[in-house]
């Protein structure tokens, strides 16, 4: 049995999911969706899929979810994946080689650097995931070139440790930052970040751009 889970957030995905969970199928790892329990049109279609458990969110939102669906994992290693098929599985084998050869805590994916790319930013998201990933070298001095993608591989013990709070997309800052304090050894790895499959985008550019701005100045002033 594999040493990863993959932790696959949904919210509404109904389209995408069964499509990425077949594509899936390919991958011997444990494989989580974790989802609201009101949402039947997605829980529905992922019945069929029997190397695939659900665990219900307690509480709401992309952060919460994580933080369960971290805290419910028992695998030395989770990866965060996500449910509209964006990010690619193909990658997750380098990903979790580098982590165990260099004893890496967390490894991130990045959309930019090297050869990476991504087929899913627009103008608006290319610029603001600049800004973010800015702000957080910068202010936090993070050593990482892409702040927002959290396609992200870690230690699930250190990660756990970590005792993350952010119920929303304040998430994907709360955890590079609060690994760099707490010195856990990360790097990045770069990926190609292809279109969701179908459905609609949950994240909303400027509010959830602006939670995350607010998430990065709160965390800034309370260490
Ligand atoms: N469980 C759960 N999953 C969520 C929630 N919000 C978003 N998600 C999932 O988190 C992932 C990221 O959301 P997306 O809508 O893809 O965000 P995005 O990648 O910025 O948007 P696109 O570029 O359009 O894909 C997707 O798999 C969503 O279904 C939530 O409140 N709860
Ligand atoms: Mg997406």
């Amino acid at each position: 049995m594999s040493n990863l889970t993959l932790l696959i957030p949904a919210k509404y995905e109904f389209e995408s999911l069964p499509i990425f969970l077949k594509e899936l199928e390919n991958y011997k790892h444990k494989k989580i969706v974790i989802l609201d329990q009101n949402d039947i049109e997605t829980i529905n279609v992922i019945k069929k899929f029997h190397d695939v458990e659900i665990l219900y969110q307690k509480k709401r939102g992309y952060g919460n979810a994580l933080i369960e669906g971290i805290n419910h994992t028992n695998t030395e290693y989770f990866s965060i994946i996500n449910a509209d098929g964006s990010m690619n599985p193909s990658e997750l084998s380098n990903m979790l080689d580098k982590a165990i050869q260099n004893n890496f805590d967390i490894v991130f994916g990045s959309r930019y650097m090297g050869k990476a790319s991504s087929e899913d930013d627009d103008f608006i998201t290319t610029i603001g995931n600049f800004i973010f990933s800015l702000l957080g070298k910068i202010f936090f001095r993070l050593k990482i070139t892409d702040i927002l993608y959290t396609y992200v591989l870690g230690k699930t013990k250190k990660v756990k440790d970590l005792k993350l709070k952010s119920q929303d997309f304040k998430f994907c800052v709360e955890l590079p930052i609060k690994a760099h304090r707490n010195n856990l050894r990360y790097t990045s790895y770069p990926c190609n970040e292809r279109k969701r499959i179908a459905g609609k985008k949950k994240v909303n550019p400027f509010l959830d751009g602006l939670r995350i701005l607010l998430g990065m100045i709160s965390l800034f002033f309370n260490r």
